[in-house]
This record gives structure tokens, C-alpha cells and sequence, in this order.
């Protein structure tokens, strides 16, 4: 059943975050209203530009480690019935989860059962979650289908582990989804630091006309899927789509289900933009996954979902919104 958009609110935590900002923007494109969620740890206001005065709009500038936050919203909210709660906010960095993951584990793990607790007090309201392939650790066997990560995956990294852990507590509840995202990129992906993803870095140079670097020989292979395809599979984890019902309750790979070598990704960007300047090569990053893809059969067969943009296309946007921005920058 589609909900009447008019009299039903979404909150998005994260909601200055990359994929937060872009779900934001559709729902009240769909007509929902939106309560956005963010403490500008990772995500930047400017992301929010787009739909920031939109009357159906209203931002909370709050962590979500605060107790009783969801209770708190509803209260501030009380005309509109809540349908669905899109959990984004989490410390996003793996490196920086390795020096404190305490904290990751705080963020990452217990606000998002503390808030799981507080949603299913609220009959009919979707639970769904931002899990990550780093739930997977290095595992080899490809392509990764759901049950791969248990209790035997050795995690990377904190952020890996408490990812997992919360992705299964989510999973448990009878309304709770959980996506794991693979390698998502767009417009609006941070470039700035050395562990960006490596879609907006490539994107960034190549504006900037410098060289594209590779972290070792470039056939590690990610599974890359563009940030529109990743809010609809939003939209159907919620049974907001119009032409699907809802969910059930469990864990669901969201990718394309092809994996990308980064050689060749490089190659597809300098030829979209014209660099000419030769790939750097540099020793291969500690701790790099090999190989990685998604199986999606799971999440297809069950909400009727498929990502639908190529990664040429998906390359041409991102480099196109990179494009204008650093005209922008560059004009004042
Ligand atoms: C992704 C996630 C990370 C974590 C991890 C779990 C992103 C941005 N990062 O890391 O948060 O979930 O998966 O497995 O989605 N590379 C280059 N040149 C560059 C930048 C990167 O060669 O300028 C390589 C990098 O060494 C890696 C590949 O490109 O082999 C992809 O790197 P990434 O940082 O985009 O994503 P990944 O899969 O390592």
C-alpha cells in the first residue's frame, strides 16, 4: 500500500551527509515531508542547500547518540504520521574508526539499537539502516551473497564490526531493513580526504587537471553504484515505492551485482575528460580489499528493485556536478 504522502513525515539522520542529502531531496520530491538529523560531524550544510527551504523540511542539528531523540522529534511533529526512519548518521571513516573504536562502536552500534528500540514502540513505522560491505571483512568468496557475514567474518575494522552487528540487530526487528551499500559515489561525495571513495578523488583531479593515482596495480575490482539507484532502494526497503509492497525485515545487498577493476575505472574517467596526464601508480593501501561484488538477486527478488544507471552514465554526471563546481569555485 502507498502511503498518503501529504500527512507522512520520514526522519533521515545523516541528513547533510552524502546519500542522506540525495534521499532527502527525493521524498519530498515523492511528497513526504522530512525531519532531518545531523551534527555536521562528516556531512556539510551545503548539502542540504537544495531542499533546505522547502516547507515540508525541517532540520534538527543533534547527534543521535542523544536519548529519547526519536520521542523528542515525534514531539515537535505531532500533526504527521511517521512511516519510515532512514538511520544514515554513523562515523563514516574506517581509518578513523580504527583510532577510536570505542566511539565507532558507541555511534555506530548503540545509538542505532537505542534508536531501533525507540521506532519499534512506534507500531507502523520502517526501521532502515545503512549496513556497508565492509561487513564482509575480506571475504573472497565473490559474489558476496547476504549469509557470507556471521559470527566467523573477521572484520577489518571496527566500523566493519559494528556495521555488522548492527545491521543484524536491525534485521531481528520486525520492521527493521538493512541495506549494505557497496562502493556508492555521485555528486556531492566528499574528495577531500585521502580515503574519500575513489570516484570522487578521480573526479576531483581530473577537473583539476592532475593525474589519477592508483593505490597498486589497479585490478583491485569494486562493485560501484551511482547515489540515485541507492535512494530508490531506499524508497522500496521503506514500501514507499509505488509499484512495490513493503519489505520484510531482513539484511539485503545493494549494488549492481558487476565488479569494476580500478584500472579500468581511470581509464573510463580520462577518457570521459580528456586527461592526459599519466596515471600515478603508488604502493598498494594497507588493509585493501582485492576483489569485490555484490550478488543482489536478494534484494531484487524481493522489492522489485534494480539499479538502473551505467557506470558511464553514472561517471558523466559526477563528473559533470565536479565540472561546475570547480567553475563556481574558480568564478568567486
Ligand atoms: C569502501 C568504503 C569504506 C568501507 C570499505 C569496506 C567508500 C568511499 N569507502 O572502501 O568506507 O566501507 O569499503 O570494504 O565507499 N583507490 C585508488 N586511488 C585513489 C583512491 C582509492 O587507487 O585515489 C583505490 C583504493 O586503494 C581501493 C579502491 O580504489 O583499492 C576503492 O577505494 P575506496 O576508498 O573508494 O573504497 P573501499 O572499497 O576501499
Amino acid at each position: 500500500m502507498v502511503r498518503d504522502p501529504t500527512r507522512s513525515c520520514c526522519v533521515v539522520t545523516g541528513v547533510a551527509g552524502f546519500v542522506g542529502s540525495h534521499l532527502a531531496e527525493r521524498l519530498l520530491a515523492l511528497g513526504y515531508h522530512v525531519v532531518g538529523v545531523d551534527n555536521f560531524s562528516s556531512g556539510y550544510p551545503k548539502n542540504m542547500a537544495s531542499f533546505f527551504d522547502h516547507p515540508a523540511f525541517l532540520f534538527h542539528e543533534r547527534s543521535v547518540c542523544e536519548a529519547g531523540l526519536l520521542a523528542d522529534l515525534r514531539s515537535c511533529h505531532t500533526g504527521l504520521d511517521l512511516v519510515c526512519f532512514f538511520h544514515l548518521a554513523a562515523i563514516v571513516s574506517v581509518p578513523y574508526s580504527l583510532d577510536h573504536p570505542e566511539e565507532t562502536m558507541e555511534v555506530n552500534l548503540g545509538a542505532t539499537t537505542a534508536l531501533l528500540r525507540e521506532a519499534e514502540g512506534l507500531d507502523s513505522t520502517a526501521f532502515v539502516f545503512a549496513g556497508s560491505a565492509a561487513e564482509y571483512g575480506n571475504d573472497e568468496r565473490l559474489p558476496l551473497i547476504e549469509e557470507y557475514a556471521g559470527e566467523d567474518t573477521v572484520h577489518v575494522s571496527p566500523y566493519g564490526r559494528a556495521k555488522f552487528l548492527a545491521s543484524r540487530a536491525v534485521a531481528a526487528s520486525p520492521h527493521g531493513v538493512a541495506l549494505r551499500c557497496f562502493n556508492i559515489y555521485g555528486p556531492r561525495q566528499d574528495p577531500g580526504s585521502p580515503y574519500s571513495g575513489v570516484i570522487s578523488r578521480f573526479a576531483d583531479k581530473a577537473a583539476a587537471g592532475e593525474a589519477l593515482t592508483i593505490f597498486g596495480d589497479g585490478q583491485q575490482t569494486r562493485d560501484f553504484i551511482y547515489v540515485s539507484d541507492v535512494v530508490e532502494a531506499y524508497i522500496h526497503a521503506a514500501g514507499l515505492a509505488r509499484s512495490a509492497s513493503a519489505v520484510p525485515n531482513g539484511i539485503y545487498n545493494v549494488g549492481t551485482g558487476k565488479g569494476t577493476s580500478v584500472l579500468e575505472l581511470a581509464q573510463i574517467v580520462i577518457e570521459l575528460t580528456g586527461n592526459r596526464k599519466p596515471i600515478t601508480f603508488l604502493p598498494e593501501r594497507p588493509g585493501d580489499i582485492r576483489l569485490s561484488v555484490a550478488s543482489v538477486a536478494a534484494f531484487q527478488k524481493t522489492a522489485g528493485w534494480r539499479p538502473t544507471i551505467s557506470l558511464a552514465d553514472g561517471l558523466r554526471r559526477t563528473l559533470g556536478s565536479v565540472t561546475s563546481s570547480t567553475r563556481e569555485r574558480a568564478a568567486g
